[in-house]
């Protein structure tokens, strides 16, 4: 049975089995979430990424998809890496970002990881409204069956995690 914390800081300086990043599809690198797991972790993250590249996702990481790989310097064993979609009023897409976190709880069951740091995935530069992208989180996280014993949301600021706050109660008491 996996316990949601909800925590307001920076995800990459979470110590845990996994740190899940937003990351993008190419896998190299980029602002927010991204930006600050590779600048913590160091280079061997990237390295790492770049060897899955030039093996076994040469197009990169599907939209919902997710990846492990070494997290460097991190106070983590792994980061899990998945492509969160961009937001458009033009098409739903909220099946894409319940695969990224159902997926994610599947690699994390794959490499053994029983602790979690989660970001609010899609919720920054890919634009997702963050109630829907909370309520999502939250749901798809409570409704998944893994071996994860904690998923730890890392909220960015104190508006999110008040948001993720009434996403949580909502999930719980129906
Ligand atoms: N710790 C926790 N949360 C953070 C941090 C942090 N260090 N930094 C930002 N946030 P984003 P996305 C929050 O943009 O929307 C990258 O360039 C942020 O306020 O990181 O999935 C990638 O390379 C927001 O609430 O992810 C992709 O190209 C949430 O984390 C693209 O951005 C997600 O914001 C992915 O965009």
């Amino acid at each position: 049975m996996v316990t949601v914390r909800l925590v307001q800081g920076d995800i990459a300086a979470q110590a845990v089995d996994a740190i899940v990043n937003a990351a993008k599809s190419s896998l190299l690198g980029g602002g927010g979430v991204d930006g600050a797991i590779h600048a913590a972790g160091g280079p061997a993250i990237l390295a790492a990424c770049r060897r899955l590249r030039a093996g076994a996702l040469p197009g990169g990481l599907p939209v919902g998809e997710a990846v492990a790989t070494t997290a460097g310097r991190l106070a983590a064993k792994h980061v899990i890496h998945t492509v969160g979609p961009v937001h458009t009023p033009h098409e739903d897409r909220s099946h894409l970002l319940r695969s990224c976190y159902a997926r994610s709880l599947a690699v994390a069951d794959e490499i053994g990881a029983r602790t979690l740091a989660l970001p609010a995935v899609s919720a920054g530069a890919y634009g997702w409204p963050a109630r829907d992208a909370a309520d999502i989180a939250v749901t798809t996280v409570l409704t998944t069956p893994s071996s994860v014993t904690e998923a730890r949301f890392v909220l960015f600021d104190q508006a999110m995690l008040r948001i993720f706050t009434e996403a949580l109660e909502n999930a719980t008491t129906g």
